[in-house]
């Protein structure tokens, strides 16, 4: 028999100073949220033989076609948390307003922010998927209501991360004191450490972008993927292109192997697709920590200011040298 593996729990429990608050707590948590990967996991691999595949009929909030794995999804993380004592507020990319747990109100000092499952298109193509999340802590002093007290600026995460189910199922998270992923073992149902303190190279050659809008983005982002693109080997390029249409799975791409992701604004869309608040503030504590950027184009992603639960922002994510290069040409484009 070799070494008893670091399983998620005992890595949080043999490390408490690198944890928010009562690590007993936080500990508790991240079990309930590698719980939610563990069940999503399982409806993912089954749903072709159960008929969970294709949508409701219904439509989210951001106006998108709700798949049934979505719903499910969805129901997973709010019966797991509703109960665990921990959490007293939920935000989700398919909830229009957040969800307030009364019984848990105050004493469960988190509030989660998640996109249950990110990447949905995928479901029905046997494609990777994620499950992103962002942990806050509730202010009680601040007195503040329920909506208000979710809707915070980046850098006041505690911990963010997120499941991502590939070839196998990886939980990948931070709570400020670097990177951790851990991968389920399916045989006993643990996840273990498999990628300690993960640092991201400070460049790559890999970007991912959807490049079909390409005709739709301002002169700027044009610039900066038209050289990423270019003909260059003496400047390493052209870079690679990976794009599977699942956020987590490639921006985990480029946490371990360095590169950029981008969703830009568009024309007559400044704001872009993804939304701030569980999409790009989770991803952007994470490549932070691991040595990377993440910015709007302009603006360092934890230091926007939100405003509402599902807005969107402009997404430009990796490694420093490419994050930096892309914020050259928008501000060349801003200049004229
Ligand atoms: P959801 O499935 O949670 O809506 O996320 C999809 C997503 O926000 C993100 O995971 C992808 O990177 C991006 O959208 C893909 O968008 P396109 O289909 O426009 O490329």
């Amino acid at each position: 028999m070799g070494p008893f593996p670091m399983t998620l729990t005992r890595f949080i429990i043999e490390r408490p100073a690198a944890h928010p608050g009562a690590p007993g707590e936080f500990s508790a948590l991240m079990a309930q949220v590698g719980l939610i990967g563990k069940m999503i996991a399982a409806d993912l691999r089954r749903a072709g033989l159960i008929n969970i595949l294709g949508t409701t009929g219904a439509t989210n909030v951001q106006g998108e076609a709700v798949k049934k794995l979505d719903e499910i999804a969805n129901e997973t993380f709010v019966n797991v948390l509703q109960h665990s004592g921990l959490v007293c507020v939920l935000g989700s990319e398919e909830m229009e307003k957040p969800l307030h747990l009364p019984q848990n109100w105050p004493q469960g000092k988190y509030m989660l922010l998640f996109d249950p499952l990110d990447g949905s298109s995928n479901t029905d193509v046997n494609m990777p998927l994620g499950s992103i999340f962002s942990i806050l802590r509730y202010d009680e002093k601040a007195g503040q209501g329920v909506e208000a007290a979710l809707i915070r600026r980046g850098t006041e995460q505690v911990a963010a991360g997120y499941v991502m189910y590939g070839s196998s199922t990886m939980l990948v998270y931070t709570s400020g004191q670097g990177v951790h992923g851990f991968t389920l073992d399916p045989e006993v149902g643990e996840y273990v450490l498999s990628h300690e303190d993960i640092r991201m190279p400070m460049h790559g050659n890999v970007y991912a972008v959807n490049e079909g809008n390409y005709g739709k983005w301002t002169s700027g982002i044009q610039r900066f993927v038209d050289d990423l693109k270019a003909q260059d080997k003496a400047k390493g390029r052209p870079y690679a292109s990976r794009y599977s249409g699942c956020l987590a799975a490639d921006v985990h791409r480029i946490l371990l192997g360095g590169g950029v992701y981008l969703y830009p604004g568009e024309k007559g869309k400044p704001e872009g697709k993804l939304r701030l608040l569980y999409e790009a503030n989770p991803l952007a504590l994470l490549v932070h920590q691991a040595g990377g950027l993440a910015s709007t184009g302009s603006t360092p992603i934890l230091e926007v200011e939100p405003t509402s639960l599902h807005q969107r922002v402009p997404f430009m994510i990796g490694s420093r040298d490419e994050v930096l290069l892309g914020e050259q040409f928008v501000r060349e484009e801003a200049r004229g």
